[in-house]
């Protein structure tokens, strides 16, 4: 098991790219807790404090590659190439929405095949044994492709992880496993779900890489997500990534974490937003001013509140269609 802490191995452009990409998503979090305060839209279970690593996961896979995220994955969706048009015609329901037509809870549930996002399940840890299914088809047809899973350290105290797991490190299949460890599933804490903090130990266990990484710091997370999907190309097998992040906000806009996280440690927590973090770095290198980079927010704020406007507007799906695309 090795842990990471701060390399350095992509050009300036590439990160300016994911720094951009986690604006994006942060932009869309934020408009959508606004939305639900005003009573616009129904729900929002927040990405906030995940987008370093989402973005770094994901950026690290190629187009034909498959991502299995978990339903708090609105930054890896944003790199896959969802527009924020699209994310709010989800938000609002309506029948153009190209995620479930207006099905389900926004981001919590569905998929996006021209983006090659598998579906996405509230079905806590379900999605690692389907990972593990996509990785072997794929690995049966020489395709190719690595298959990204994202999770919550809640989901490493399910059955299915273990099943999911232990089957691609069986039959060494190309995907890369990571545990986006916010220390909370919902309202219970990390010693409440594991005896031993370090997800990434268990790799061991399996026989395949374990690697532990702070999911705050961009570059490690960057570098670790590369070498883990390179691994996976090669065909050596499975990486179980354990990336240690804060989670910002409520589980979702249902509940109120101060009740069982204290004030302090939600304050504390505040201190750990990955996009402050990566705003200091890439300012120290001289490669965005503080200025652009709240230029970066801002632009991207005014694009989410438009894209709002222009989706809430738009046409609700008709009754007539309510059967459509549903499994008897
Ligand atoms: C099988 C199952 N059990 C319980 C739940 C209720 N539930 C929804 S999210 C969640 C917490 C999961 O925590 P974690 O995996 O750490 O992910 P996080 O939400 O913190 O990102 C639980 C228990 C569920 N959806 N599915």
């Amino acid at each position: 098991m090795a842990t990471t802490t701060a390399k350095d191995t992509a050009t300036k452009e590439e990160y300016l790219q994911l720094h951009r990409w986690m604006c994006m998503a942060k932009a869309l979090d934020d408009r959508m807790h606004m939305l639900v305060k005003q009573g616009r839209a129904p729900f929002v279970g927040s990405s906030r404090g995940h987008e370093g690593i989402q973005v770094a996961s994901t950026a690290a896979l190629g187009p034909d590659d498959w991502l299995v995220p978990h339903y708090r994955g609105l930054a890896n969706a944003v790199v896959r190439g969802l527009t924020m048009q699209e994310w709010m015609l989800a938000v609002f329901a309506k029948a153009g929405d190209p995620l479930s037509a207006g099905r389900n809870i926004p981001g919590g549930c569905y998929s996006y095949h021209r983006l090659k996002i598998a579906p996405v399940s509230q079905v806590v840890a379900s999605w690692v044994p389907k990972a593990a299914g996509i990785a072997y088809a794929a690995k049966l047809r020489g395709e190719g492709s690595v298959t990204l899973c994202t999770f919550g350290d809640g989901a490493t105290s399910q059955g299915a992880f273990h099943e999911g797991v232990n089957f691609a490190a069986v039959h060494k299949l190309p995907v890369v496993f990571v545990c986006e460890n916010n220390g909370y599933a919902i309202s219970v804490p990390l010693r409440l779900q594991m005896q031993n903090p370090n997800v990434a130990e268990r790799a061991a266990g399996y026989g395949i890489a374990g690697v532990t990484v702070d999911g705050t710091d961009v570059p490690a997370s960057y570098a670790v997500c590369r070498e883990a999907v390179g691994r996976a190309r090669r065909g050596e097998g499975p990486t179980l990534i354990d990336a240690k992040i804060w989670r910002l906000n409520s589980h979702t806009s249902e509940d109120n974490q101060v009740k069982y996280r204290g004030a302090e440690e939600v304050a504390e927590a505040a201190n750990h937003d990955p996009i402050a973090r990566f705003n200091g770095w890439l300012t120290d290198r001289g490669w965005l001013t503080a200025e652009e980079a709240a230029e970066v927010q801002k632009r991207y704020d005014l694009e989410a509140s438009e894209a709002a406007d222009w989706a809430e507007q738009q046409p609700d799906p008709s009754p007539d269609d309510a059967l459509k695309n549903v499994f008897a």
